[in-house]
């Protein structure tokens, strides 16, 4: 390849470069979200499920995720999502109420938890994944 052919290369590199960050800011604008409803486990101190997954759809780069939770136990409880820098707490939720958290995530593995001293290690969490759609 010679010079010249070399630097218009490097332009049309440099022009689709742009028009994709243009694309980037439509997807931004146009977050697709998900709703999961968890409630406890077969033990208080405990999801069910401990386990999600949610899918982005194809061409979307991450998706706004929300848990609700119902405290279905007898002592209070709340829900975290954390990883990948993310780190949001709901509101604590009496027995019998509910409560929810909202985060917007991009493809990998998050925690989720109860923040009340105690409760996560002994065994109230679970575990989300978030998988990019093809
Ligand atoms: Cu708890």
């Amino acid at each position: 390849m010679n010079p010249r052919t070399m630097r218009r290369g490097a332009l049309a590199l440099i022009t689709t470069a742009a028009i994709g960050a243009g694309a980037l800011g439509a997807v931004a604008a146009s977050v697709p979200s998900a709703t999961k409803s968890l409630r406890n486990g077969a033990s208080e101190l405990s999801y069910s499920p401990a386990k999600l997954q949610v899918k982005i759809p194809a061409g979307k780069s991450r998706i706004k995720v929300t848990l609700r939770y119902r405290n279905t136990g007898s002592t209070e409880h709340d829900i975290a999502i954390s990883g990948r820098g993310v780190s949001k707490v709901s509101r604590t939720a009496q027995a019998g109420t509910g409560t929810a958290v909202s985060a917007t995530l991009r493809a990998g593995t998050y925690a989720y938890f109860c923040t009340i001293p105690g409760h996560r290690a002994a065994g109230m969490k679970g575990t989300l994944r978030v998988v990019q759609g093809r």
